[in-house]
């Protein structure tokens, strides 16, 4: 297993289209993996494989939320290949989100509260379920990288330009 380098805005990749999974084969696991593995060590919640430089429609999420209230964090990950929304409520709602490859910057996004979604797994398995709360919000915005789509697109003008110019001052006073 690896930790793979996450890629930054404004890197190019980062807008390309990925493409389906034709065969989730041994290789398609191999990266499941390490895409999870690389998700834990950058205490993500989310990460599609575009982040990793691979425009395949592939991502992983695990929310990490304790069992009981105070417990410890369970490792649950899940695995959604060629993830697709099926229908997305009206309701809105709206999460602090921030991303990996837009490091350490939030920004409030509104969504569909709840979405229908089909998807496979790391066996090739078909599922479709309504999901909501943060998950559903993580798979809206992972699904979003699959299409080039960066959280910050969802800002007006004036609060992606706020949020990208505390970037380059952060990574400024990093270097
Ligand atoms: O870069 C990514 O796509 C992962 C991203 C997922 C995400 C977070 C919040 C809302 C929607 C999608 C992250 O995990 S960024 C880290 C982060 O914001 C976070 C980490 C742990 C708990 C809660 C948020
Ligand atoms: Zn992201």
């Amino acid at each position: 297993m690896a930790i793979l380098p996450i890629i930054e805005t404004p890197d190019p990749l980062l807008r390309q289209i990925s493409s389906s999974v034709e065969d989730v084969t041994d290789e398609t696991r191999a990266l499941v993996k390490d895409m999870i593995e690389t998700m834990y060590a950058a205490h993500g919640i989310g990460l599609a494989a575009i982040q990793v430089g691979v425009p395949k429609r592939l991502l992983v999420i695990d929310l990490q939320e304790p069992e009981e209230e105070g417990g410890e964090p369970v490792k649950k990950p899940m695995v959604f290949i060629n993830p697709e929304i099926l229908s997305e409520s009206e309701e809105l709602q709206v999460y602090n989100e921030g991303c990996l490859s837009v490091p350490e910057q939030y920004a409030e996004v509104e969504r569909p509260e709840r979405i229908r979604a089909r998807w496979q797994d790391e066996h090739g398995a078909t599922h479709e379920e309504e999901l909501d709360g943060l998950l559903g919000i993580c798979l809206q915005h992972e699904m979003d990288h699959l299409n080039g789509v960066l959280f910050i697109d969802h800002l007006s003008r004036m609060k992606r330009d706020m949020l990208l110019k505390k970037l380059a001052k952060s990574r400024k006073l990093a270097a």
